[in-house]
């Protein structure tokens, strides 16, 4: 066995891993490293329940920021028309409706490099009106200053998801319109606020495994694990960038969760965007694995999702229910 591999992995959240460990778990034979997480997930999870989000894009594209995975970077030809920032009560209505399909939290996204102040009162009646429907809140919204997080957190949000992406070594190759450090500062200011975090990356975009454990590993030397961590699988975009890269082999997407779920062991897992070209096996191996949240609904932001009656379906025959616990407490 690889010296940085420990022989058993005990759930108890850790923030000291080294790379070297996180890189080790990547090594492990498949069918260890995936017997390992799922020991891990029932520490902290039932492992046949399942947190489910819904995403509605409350500002669709013309950003100024150059993503390079993104259909609404105003940088890229992606056909993606922009739009204004939605009306609150258009906002509060997808919102029931997003409960009365199943849903358990709303995350409104808006393309956008950071929050600005005249947008504030909106975005806080938004917030404030998708809770009073007793759905969980999330935003993501780009950058925020730490009084503006504590604005959001006044107005009623729960969640505020705001990616790392990649890797420290790689993120230059992604954007170089905003620092890892610029979205560092985001993350402390949403902790700050006294906030939940939802932070994850992409997988798909051309980089390698030692990207993908320092991503991971940099999620899990955190001041505080992320309370949503979102694995999403690059949807590609023809016109950016990023759109031609070489697609993940599954069984490399399946190590990502599985080593996500044991480093950061009390993290909700989102199997996140790419579900749309995933067999069902292989969302399967995810929820083995340690995945334990989807986004449900048959949108995303910009692209495509399984509807509800393919979904439903999955869960039935998986014997999958919606999670019934509280909101994970961060570690
Ligand atoms: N503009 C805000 C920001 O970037 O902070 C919020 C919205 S942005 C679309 C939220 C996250 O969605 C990104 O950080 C990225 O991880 C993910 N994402 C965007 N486009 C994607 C794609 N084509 N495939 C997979 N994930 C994507
Ligand atoms: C996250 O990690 N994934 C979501 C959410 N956070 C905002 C976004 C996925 C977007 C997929 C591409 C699109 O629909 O435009
Ligand atoms: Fe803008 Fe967010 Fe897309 Fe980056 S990911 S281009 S910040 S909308």
């Amino acid at each position: 066995m690889n010296a940085h591999v420990r022989p058993v992995d005990s759930g108890q959240p850790r923030h000291d891993w080294t790379l070297a460990e996180v890189e080790a778990l990547f090594e492990l034979p498949f069918t260890e490293l995936v017997f390992r997480a799922a020991q891990v997930h029932r520490v902290w999870f039932d492992p046949t329940e399942l947190q489910l989000s819904q995403l509605l894009s409350v500002k669709t594209g013309g950003c100024p920021e150059n993503c390079g995975y993104c259909s609404q970077s105003q940088s890229f030809q992606t056909g993606v028309a922009a739009t204004r920032l939605m009306e609150a009560q258009a906002v509060i209505a997808a919102a029931a409706e997003a409960k009365a399909g199943g849903a358990q939290r709303f995350c409104m996204g808006a393309a956008w490099r950071d929050l600005k102040d005249r947008d504030l009162p909106k975005v806080a009646a938004m917030i404030a009106g998708v809770k009073a429907l007793g759905l969980e809140t999330c935003a993501t919204l780009g950058m925020l200053t730490p009084d503006q997080a504590r604005g959001l957190k006044a107005a009623g949000l729960d969640y505020y998801n705001h990616n790392l992406d990649t890797g420290p070594e790689y993120y230059d190759q992604v954007v170089t319109t905003r620092t890892y450090q610029d979205r560092l500062d985001t993350l402390a200011a949403v902790r700050e606020a006294g906030m939940s975090t939802c932070c994850g990356g992409i997988v798909g975009m051309g980089e390698t495994r030692r990207d993908r454990a320092g991503l991971l590993h940099q999620l899990a030397t955190l001041p505080a694990h992320p309370d949503s961590l979102p694995v999403n699988d690059l949807m590609p975009i023809a016109g950016t960038p990023l759109g031609g890269s070489t697609p993940v082999d599954g069984l490399e997407f399946v190590r990502m969760i599985a080593v996500a779920r044991i480093v950061c062991p009390r993290s909700v897992v989102r199997l996140s965007a790419g579900r749309e070209h995933m067999s069902r096996e292989l969302q399967a191996l995810c929820f083995l694995a340690g995945a334990n949240s989807i986004f449900v609904g048959a949108r995303l932001l910009t692209t495509a999702n399984p509807d509800k009656d393919t979904d439903e379906g999955l869960l039935a025959d998986l014997k999958m229910r919606p999670m019934t616990m509280g909101v994970s407490q961060p570690a």
